[in-house]
């Protein structure tokens, strides 16, 4: 949903999931800082737990913190949280925080996998944060080869690289093209705009030009008729 996200709001959404205890709400305040007061304000008033971020290419994403990861959590409080995580499928990239240093690290993080399938969150772009990496730098968790950033929420550089981490995953989670598609096919014309940020078109002789950025996830809703006119930047 990057395309249709970016095309809505203009903001990229990242989320902060992670067990409890992990240092999500310290990464959101570490990172966005002081800095951003006037924009969080603004956010403040649709979502408290919002706030924006300045990533190290320019870029400015919507962090968002999130609550309610815990294992075997009170039946009735089930309903509570599942509606403030509802949200987290919406978001173009998760940030999963693992307290590193804690021995039941491992089955945290199943623990938060588990919920994220419920919430059908699973298959989002997810970058495991290693936090509290200054308690225990021996990592003893097993990452699956999913993408890893080992951390302190308390230290400045590895604070630079984890934004860093983040500017490359979301561009690597962008794919731009071209593409010429004949004037008289409306429906994919309709299709290109319904799936991709189209940023800019010019009118050829009997086709229109266009060039449009979205992400993968986004890719397989493209009909296979509107790829044949389009040239993208990777192959896939
Ligand atoms: N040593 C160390 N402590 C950390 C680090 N990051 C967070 N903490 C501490 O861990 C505790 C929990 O941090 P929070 O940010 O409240 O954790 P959370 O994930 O938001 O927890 P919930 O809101 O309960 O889900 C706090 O005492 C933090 O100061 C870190 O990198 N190193
Ligand atoms: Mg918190």
């Amino acid at each position: 949903m990057l395309g249709q996200r970016r095309k809505k709001t203009g903001v990229t959404q990242i989320a902060l999931v992670g067990y409890t205890n992990a240092g999500k709400s310290t990464l959101l305040n570490r990172l966005t800082g002081a800095d951003s007061l006037a924009e969080n304000k603004l956010f403040a008033t649709l979502d408290p737990l919002s706030r924006s971020l300045k990533l190290p290419g320019g870029e400015q994403v919507i962090l968002t913190d999130t609550v309610g990861f815990i294992r075997q959590l009170p039946h009735h409080l089930v309903a509570a949280f599942r509606s403030t995580l509802e949200q987290v499928k919406e978001a173009d990239l998760l940030l999963h925080v693992v307290d590193a240093s804690h021995k039941e690290a491992e089955e945290q993080m199943k623990a938060v996998e588990k919920v994220l399938e419920e919430l059908d969150a699973a298959h989002l772009p997810t970058l495991i944060v290693l936090n509290k990496a200054d308690l225990q730098p021996e990592l003893n968790v097993n990452l699956q080869g999913k993408e890893a950033i080992s951390i302190s929420a308390f230290c400045d550089d590895d604070l630079m690289r984890l934004k860093e981490k983040i500017a490359a995953m979301l561009s690597a989670e962008t794919v731009t093209g071209t593409a010429e598609i004949p004037i008289h096919r409306g429906d994919l014309i309709a299709a290109l705009y319904e799936a991709a940020e189209v940023c800019s078109s010019k009118a050829m002789d009997t086709k229109i030009r266009f060039e449009f950025r979205l992400s993968r996830k986004q890719l397989g809703k493209l009909p296979p008729a509107l790829l044949q006119f389009a040239r993208l930047s990777e192959e896939f």
